[in-house]
């Protein structure tokens, strides 16, 4: 109802020469509702995601580092990544499907602390599997993170995805003792018996 009187008037401005501050004054008035509705909460949503990213990026980095005292990048409770140039132990491991079941072979390997081992990942099943090494907490953790992004993929020092007939590897020096996990964690894969250990002495 007040669109119908203002839109005229507004239209013969804009195409008069001389008009220039008038229009621009009505144009001042009337657009800028229309104008900050449309352009000015991106950026300052944009703004604001670009704060919470890097608010949640670096509470991601501190956790991820929280470990007092072993702040080197790659370091964790679980050793560090491998230099794949570096001698290794090759420890194979199958990944497999049997009888409404899902498993490692072996799901038990022993390791001597500062030792390298490159974990060579024979996928032997029918599905993708993956192997993913961290502490039991840690993998715990993650599991409850994948039940809510099934479609997150791994591909890191300490984790690989394998599909179906082919080979995966992960070369992984342990430097502390300890007993640690590693598991399948696509949704329903660790619950099926896909989990093994590593005891490092
Ligand atoms: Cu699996």
């Amino acid at each position: 109802m007040t669109m119908t009187p203002y839109l005229p008037p507004e239209g013969e401005g804009a195409r008069r020469a001389d008009g220039g501050c008038r229009s621009r004054t009505r144009e001042s008035l009337k657009h800028p509702p229309s104008v900050a509705a449309r352009h000015l909460p991106p950026p300052e949503e944009g703004k604001r995601w670009a704060i919470a990213l890097a608010l949640g990026g670096a509470l991601l980095a501190g956790g991820a580092f929280a470990d007092p005292g072993h702040k080197h990048s790659g370091d964790t409770p679980y050793g560090v990544p491998g230099d794949p140039k570096k001698p290794a132990r090759v420890v194979q491991i199958v990944m497999r499907e049997a009888d409404g079941k899902m498993l490692f072979v072996p799901d038990r390997v022993e390791v001597r602390r500062g030792e390298q081992i490159r974990f060579q990942l024979r996928n032997n099943g029918e599905i993708d599997h993956e192997f993913v090494l961290a502490t039991l907490e840690e993998n715990l953790k993650h599991l409850e993170e994948m039940k809510k992004n099934p479609d997150m993929e791994h591909d890191d020092p300490n984790a690989k995805r394998v599909k179906p007939k082919a080979i995966g590897t992960i070369v992984w020096r342990f430097t502390k003792s300890g007993t640690f996990d590693f598991s399948c964690l696509i949704p329903g894969h660790r619950e099926s018996g896909m989990t093994g250990t590593i005891i490092v002495k």
